[in-house]
């Protein structure tokens, strides 16, 4: 993260985003944190943008310059969802 700009974590634990819904204003870093031993995915329902493959203790992040609603899923854990709310 560059400094001067906002962040905010997501840690992916036991196949799940904590916390599946954050709020953040426009120009926010967001950084997803894999805790698991399995690899995951940080990928945009509207395909906006996709991590690739999170291998254990990787991280990645997205830059969130737009107001609106991010839905993601884990494209490896379907029943895992996210939502970033920009605003
Ligand atoms: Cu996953």
């Amino acid at each position: 993260v560059g400094e001067g700009i906002p962040s905010a974590d997501i840690q992916i634990t036991n196949n799940s985003f904590q916390s599946p819904v954050i709020k953040v204003a426009p120009g926010t870093e967001v950084i997803w944190v894999n805790n698991d031993l399995t690899p995951h995915t940080v990928t945009a329902d509207d395909g906006s943008f996709d991590s690739g493959v999170i291998n254990a203790n990787v991280v990645f992040s997205h830059r969130f310059q737009n107001k609106g609603i991010f839905r993601y899923h884990c494209e490896i854990h379907l029943h895992s969802h996210g939502e970033i709310v920009v605003e």
